[in-house]
């Protein structure tokens, strides 16, 4: 058990509220909140109950609340004190001055996490998905954090885990009697039951692809040459007036980000400078950020101008396009002035959709987001499901199948003894993610990154 009880404001410790919390954990938290409570003094506080107390400060007294958790029954599995005061900066700052100099010390960041971790209160990835939900922008990634928060993905890897137990068991009893049909028999079993478990997390890893772009949003870059209607473009999908937009061309000579959110999904949309051959300093740098957000994009919006002929202009943005190797919308626009032109021809190596659109009357903006969900999270991708988010994750569920595939590849050659050691390491790469075979090290890393209070 923690010997430090420790403190911390849990609730957001640079800004002004209605109410904010401080949070004690540890075996001295009810102490320590009786010695800075008037009306806590009960040797019968009980647990789970709110009660209205005073803090009295240098300067005066103000009124409060206090609860008290009973270890186990605690986030922390510690006993627990939160104090909910007003939510003044300085008041705050106060209290938890108070509750150091009366034994609690500072927590550091994730550290109550950490203490609800080893106290078996909850597992690893279930605790980072608290940190998801916290940090959520988007309702999928809400969606993505509740499933890991509730265990969605340690049931899976938990099953899996079973799974692999089940097939060392097996293989035990055929090393117990080694008659030559038994190892045969044992060995086609093994290969189809580990061949299952492969499938399953190479399923959960092309999951990821999407994960990722729920986690940081989908990156949408928007180019073509000056003045075919990007800014008007990146206006009419945030529907509001974010960029400068006139009829002079090199009107945008800067990357403009913003986000948007379309069927629960957050889209950071770029504005970028039209690209052309450019005099102008500012421009030229422009143009080159331009280039740099094609490539680190999810997909490309080109944008094409229906009421002037194509040209060479045009072209050379396509060529930039192609060599990016990027997803591509050719999105032609304007069509309110659609002029009954032959159109040059444009070849787009990863051209995915194309349509037709009027950024200033704001006409097929709808459909086009659409393209965009469908050609980069798939038309049937249902933001509910479980999705791996989080690169730890990830490497380990890599690491996991390779131990697997390993395993897979030396049955036949080598006896079934030798195999047993890549089950048991693929069971621990899976343990990695729930945190039942992780280090120290490991562990203290990963609280590190959570935010203080937490
Ligand atoms: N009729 C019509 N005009 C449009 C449409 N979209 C944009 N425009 C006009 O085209 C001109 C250029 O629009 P912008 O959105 O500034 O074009 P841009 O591609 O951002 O231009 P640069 O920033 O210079 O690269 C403006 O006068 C817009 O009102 C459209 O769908 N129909
Ligand atoms: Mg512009």
């Amino acid at each position: 058990m923690n010997k430090d009880t420790i403190c911390a404001i849990a609730t957001s410790n640079n800004s002004i509220a209605g109410i904010s919390i401080i949070r004690i954990s540890g075996e001295k938290s009810l102490e320590i909140a009786k010695k800075i409570l008037t009306k806590f003094q009960s040797s019968e506080i009980k647990p789970r109950y709110m009660y209205l107390t005073d803090v009295v400060l240098e300067n005066g007294t103000d009124k409060c609340l206090a609860v008290y958790f009973k270890a186990p029954y605690s986030f922390t599995g510690e006993d627990v004190v939160e104090i909910h005061l007003h939510g003044g900066i300085k008041l705050t700052e106060m209290v938890l001055k108070k509750c150091i100099e009366n034994g609690a010390r500072l927590a550091t960041r994730g550290e109550f996490s950490k203490q609800a971790f080893l106290n078996g209160k909850s597992s690893l990835e279930s605790l980072e998905g608290v940190i998801d939900i916290i940090n959520a922008e988007s309702e999928a990634e809400l969606s993505a954090g509740y499933n890991l928060a509730n265990g969605k993905l340690s049931q899976e890897l938990y099953n899996m885990q079973n799974k692999l137990t089940d097939i060392i068991a097996e293989i035990d009893v055929a090393l117990d009697y080694p008659e030559e049909d038994i190892e045969y028999t044992t060995e086609n079993q093994v290969k189809k039951s580990l061949q299952e478990i492969y499938d399953n997390i190479t399923n959960l890893i092309a999951t990821s692809k999407n994960g990722k772009m729920l986690k940081n949003g989908i990156n949408i870059a928007i180019v073509g040459k000056p003045n075919v209607g990007k800014s008007s473009l990146l206006n009419a999908l945030l529907n509001f007036d974010r960029a400068i937009v006139t009829d002079i061309a090199g009107t945008t000579r800067d990357s403009i980000e913003e986000s948007f959110e379309y069927k629960n999904v957050k889209f950071n949309v770029c504005d970028t400078a039209g690209i052309r051959d450019a005099q102008d300093k500012v421009e030229i740098i422009g143009i080159d950020r331009a280039i740099a957000q094609i490539k680190s994009s999810n997909i490309i919006l080109f944008v094409v101008d229906l009421s002037r002929e194509l040209d060479e202009e045009d072209k050379k943005i396509m060529e930039i396009i192609n060599s990016s190797n990027v997803n591509c919308i050719l999105v032609y626009n304007k069509n309110d002035l659609k002029q009954d032109i032959k159109p040059m021809q444009i070849e787009l190596n990863k051209k995915v959709a194309e349509i037709e659109i009027s950024a200033k009357n704001a006409e097929n903006i709808t459909k086009l987001k659409d393209l965009l969900y469908d050609f980069t999270l798939g038309k049937d991708f249902d933001t509910s499901s479980l999705t791996i988010t989080n690169e730890r994750h990830l490497q380990a569920l890599k690491e996991a199948n390779q131990n697997i595939l390993q395993a897979l590849n030396a049955i036949g050659k080598v006896s079934l003894d030798c195999v047993v050691l890549d089950i048991k390491n693929s069971w621990n790469s899976l343990g990695k993610i729930t945190g039942k075979t992780i280090t120290d090290e490991v562990l203290d890393a990963i609280f590190t990154k959570f935010c203080l209070g937490k």
